[in-house]
């Protein structure tokens, strides 16, 4: 089962509406991690799951986010609130109190994925301002494949290329 994770588009929504159109029907549920500088009432959270980011105005989203079906179990938050643009220490503490599987976060703009605590976190880096060692690849989002024993994590491009050296599996 398959999950798509996108952050941080800052007003580029034409992105959004690309992934959302290409991935609609084709995984589970869609993930955005904030900072899209629109509105909650904008149709595309009709499919985007979103979370409050520190450049986000509309107080209508959510601060965080817990989801779970059959698969598996995350947290979803921006970061800004648990500080990860300093250290990943509070969203640890956060995420062990929950005890989630998965716990996936924006707000850096650099993408990520490591086991930690015995759980994976995921940042897709952002979609339109990417930082980092691969922000040359001009924006990144994450397809989260989960199974009974592993999760894979997937990191694509803006044409929605799969990108060399970036998949990463994790035992379960
Ligand atoms: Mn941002």
């Amino acid at each position: 089962m398959d999950y798509l994770i996108i952050s941080d588009a800052h007003g580029d929504r034409q992105i959004l509406v690309d992934v959302v159109d290409h991935y609609r029907g084709k995984v589970k549920a869609m993930f955005y991690n904030g900072d899209s500088e629109l509105s909650r009432s904008d149709e595309l959270f009709n499919d985007l799951m979103p979370v409050i980011g520190n450049m986000d105005t509309d107080p209508m989203f959510p601060d965080d986010r817990d989801y779970a079906d059959d698969n598996f179990t995350l947290y979803q938050t921006h970061g800004h609130l648990v500080h990860t643009e300093v250290s990943l220490n509070q969203l640890r503490e956060v995420a062990s109190a929950k005890g989630v599987d998965v716990v996936t976060s924006g707000h850096t703009h650099v993408l990520g994925a490591e086991e930690i605590d015995g759980r994976l976190f995921i940042n897709p880096g952002s979609i339109a301002l990417p930082k980092g060692q691969y922000a040359y690849l001009g924006g990144t989002y994450a397809i989260l494949t989960v199974e009974p024993t592993q999760f894979i994590v997937q990191f694509y491009t803006r044409d929605m290329q799969p990108v060399d050296g970036l998949r990463f599996t994790f035992k379960r």
